[in-house]
Parts: C-alpha cells; structure tokens; sequence
C-alpha cells in the first residue's frame, strides 16, 4: 500500500518536473520572442531619412553638398543625385535636425528648398558649379 502510494506521489512529482521544465521553455522563448520583437522595433525606430532639394551642376557639388551635410552632427550619410537634386539624409535619431542641414548645405554655396545661400557663398563656387539661380522655393537669405 505504502509502495503504490510512493509511486504515485513519484509519477505525480515527475509530472509536475516535467509540466515546469517545458512551462520554463516557453518563458524563456516568450521573453526571447518579447526581446527580440522590441529591440527589433527600436533598431528601426532611431534613425530616419529625408529627401532634401538641393542646387547644383556636377561632381564637384556632389562632394561639395555632401561633405556639408555630413558635418552636421547626428547626421550619419548624405547622398545628392545630380539629376535629380535629391540630397538622400540619413540621421542617426529621429530628432535629427535637418535645418541644420539646408543651413550647411547653403553655407557651402548650394540653395536648398529651404534655403538660399548667400551671394557672396554663391559666387565662391567654381565657375562649372554656379547652378542656374531662378529657384522659386529658395527665397531666404542668411547673413554669416
Ligand atoms: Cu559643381
């Protein structure tokens, strides 16, 4: 009698051992899952892009806009298509200022949407650079 009972109690403790260990299984694959799911989420929630319209002619404007752009600080890479005049920004967080960017770009001779550069940074290009100048949208000038 005594001997079934531990038996019983045996199977039913293994039971219980074997209910906790797979219960343990899928906590942990829960919380991996959980993890993943939202370190994934916060990978792709820092950084974002922008299309800017930035004025220019060649390769020289190229690196030219480019290298301003990237000077700007949370700003990770800067791509300018010359025959489109998309200036591709790339930050590293979502708060990314991207005034700052028409504003370098602008400092370094280039009109933006946004931005108009000065005359005087205008006229500093190389003669290829000097864009054709009748951008509707750029009409602020800043003075530096
Ligand atoms: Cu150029």
């Amino acid at each position: 009698m005594t001997d079934i009972l531990y038996k019983a109690y045996n199977i039913t403790y293994l039971l219980i051992l074997f209910i906790i260990k797979n219960m343990k299984k899928k906590i942990i694959l829960l919380v991996a899952v959980l993890i993943a799911g939202s370190s994934a989420s916060f990978a792709t929630g820092t950084g974002k892009t922008e299309k800017l319209k930035v004025y220019g002619n060649c390769g020289m404007c190229e690196a030219r806009i480019e290298k301003a752009a990237k000077s700007v600080d949370g700003i990770v890479s800067a791509e300018w298509d010359k025959k489109t005049g998309l200036l591709e920004v790339k930050s590293r967080n979502s708060n990314a200022d991207y005034q700052k960017v028409h504003l370098a770009v602008a400092v370094a001779g280039h009109d933006t949407d946004k931005q108009k550069a000065t005359d005087d940074a205008y006229n500093k290009l190389h003669s290829c650079c000097k864009y054709d100048r009748k951008s509707e949208a750029a009409k602020i000038i800043i003075q530096k």
